[in-house]
């Protein structure tokens, strides 16, 4: 009688969260979004296989790109008040009186610096988050929420609104913050 090996069973553990990678490629032939991922996907593609990723990407951007224009503005708000933070460029402008202070261009600098303090923990928490396999509606919402608050926060700050309409901002955006963080270190709590 033939004797047979018993087959080991290899299980995934369940308490060990699998990112959910939902897969998106290119059908040339009928140009639409399949779910199929041909073995030749360019890497340039491996971004796209995870919509919450790409879903993050595009806040993260837009909010990348609000700062720069924060930037934008406060350089121009010193060129019109003549306010510059370096003696050079103060002499370049009509002279060393001019290398002063100007509080409007603190406000600006002060929504810059605040903007330094929320979004760069969301570009983190935001990236870990979208691997840990939430769906995509929350992740959405997480991320829409956040996006939405911080540019009222900026408006609130630049266009210096009554308060407390900049720290209702600042109060909403800080939520899905921590829902991500929570749900991060929950997902990472085996691991501990
Ligand atoms: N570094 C902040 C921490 C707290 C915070 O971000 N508060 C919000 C709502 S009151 C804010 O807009 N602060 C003004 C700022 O950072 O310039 C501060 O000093 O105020």
């Amino acid at each position: 009688m033939k004797h047979f090996r018993p087959v080991r069973v290899l299980k995934r553990p369940r308490d060990i969260p699998y990112p959910r990678l939902p897969v998106y490629a290119r059908d040339e032939t009928h140009h639409l979004w399949s779910s199929c991922v041909p073995p030749s996907l360019p890497a340039r593609a491996v971004m796209i296989r995870n919509e919450v990723f790409s879903c993050f990407l595009f806040y993260a951007v837009l909010l990348i790109v609000k700062m720069y224009v924060i930037a934008i503005i406060t350089g121009q708000v010193r060129l019109r008040k003549k306010a510059f933070a370096n003696p050079e460029d103060a002499l370049r402008h009509g002279g060393l009186q001019f290398h002063r202070e100007d509080p409007y261009v603190e406000r600006c600098r002060r929504a810059h610096i605040n903007d330094m303090e929320n979004i760069l923990p969301f570009l983190f928490l935001g990236a870990i988050y979208s691997l840990t396999g939430p769906s995509l509606f929350v992740a959405r919402l997480h991320f829409l929420v956040f996006s939405l608050s911080r540019l009222l926060h900026t408006v609130a700050y630049l266009l210096a609104l009554r308060a407390p309409t900049r720290s209702v901002a600042y109060t909403i955006a800080q939520i899905p913050c921590v829902s991500m963080a929570v749900q991060i270190l929950m997902s990472v709590m085996a691991y501990a």
